[in-house]
């Protein structure tokens, strides 16, 4: 694990996180609110989540972990007080669904050295739907709550990766206004740069291997 501290002083807000799309939904969130916080990285192919002081923070054993060390060294997760109702409503979708589905298509699509069409063909058909109940959404709302909150920031850090995944996001035109007017604030290519800058592998065969390679063994361990 490598710990950055940007600047000398004090702060209260520790986040352990790796370049995933659960870990940039909290760096994005955290650049989006102006809250200043030390960035430790984990290493998700080192296994540094199954180790002792990592469950400690988190029993789960996955980043992304904030600790606040003002509030007692409570664990939290991030939370928005605007709209609370329908924050969490949208988030949960991404939790439940959006996350979990992608997650999936990407372990059958791109990791599992098995090739089951079926499954890739229900994770990538799942998340689809679920592409269009966003749509159906952004039809009638700027953002997926009223306001902009980290119910849009939880879910788009999954649905931008649709390439990797494989999923079709032809056809969904609210989903493109709402994934490019997300890209286009600062906070979200600030928190995309945590923990570290990764290269866009999609054009490049040999990185591909080599990325899925690492996610298989950590799949399979
Ligand atoms: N429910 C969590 C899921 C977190 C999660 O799945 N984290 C993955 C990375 S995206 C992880 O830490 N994987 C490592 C492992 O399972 O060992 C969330 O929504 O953030």
């Amino acid at each position: 694990m490598r710990t950055t501290h940007f600047q000398w002083w004090y702060r209260m807000i520790d986040l352990y996180t790796s370049p995933t799309p659960n870990g940039y939904k909290v760096s994005v969130t955290l650049e989006e609110m102006g809250i200043a916080y030390n960035v430790h990285s984990v290493n998700l192919r080192e296994q540094d989540q199954k180790q002792d002081w990592f469950l400690k923070m988190n029993p789960n054993g996955r980043i992304p972990v904030i600790v606040d060390r003002d509030a007692n060294d409570l664990t939290i997760m991030p939370a928005d007080s605007a709209g609370r109702a329908q924050v969490m409503q949208w988030l949960m979708f991404q939790m439940s669904g959006i996350g979990p589905m992608m997650g999936q298509a990407n372990v059958f699509y791109r990791y599992f050295p098995e090739k089951v069409p079926a499954a890739i063909e229900r994770f990538q058909n799942e998340s689809r739907r679920l592409f269009e109940v966003l749509e159906l959404r952004l039809a009638e709302s700027e953002w997926l709550a009223d306001e902009y909150s980290i119910a849009d920031i939880a879910n788009w850090c999954w649905v931008r990766t649709y390439k990797w995944s494989g999923v079709d996001a032809d056809g969904l035109p609210n989903l493109k206004r709402w994934r490019d007017a997300i890209r286009e604030r600062p906070a979200a290519q600030r928190g995309l740069l945590v923990p570290d800058k990764t290269p866009n592998i999609l054009n490049d065969d040999n990185a591909k291997k080599a990325f899925s390679e690492g996610a298989r063994q950590n799949v399979q361990r």
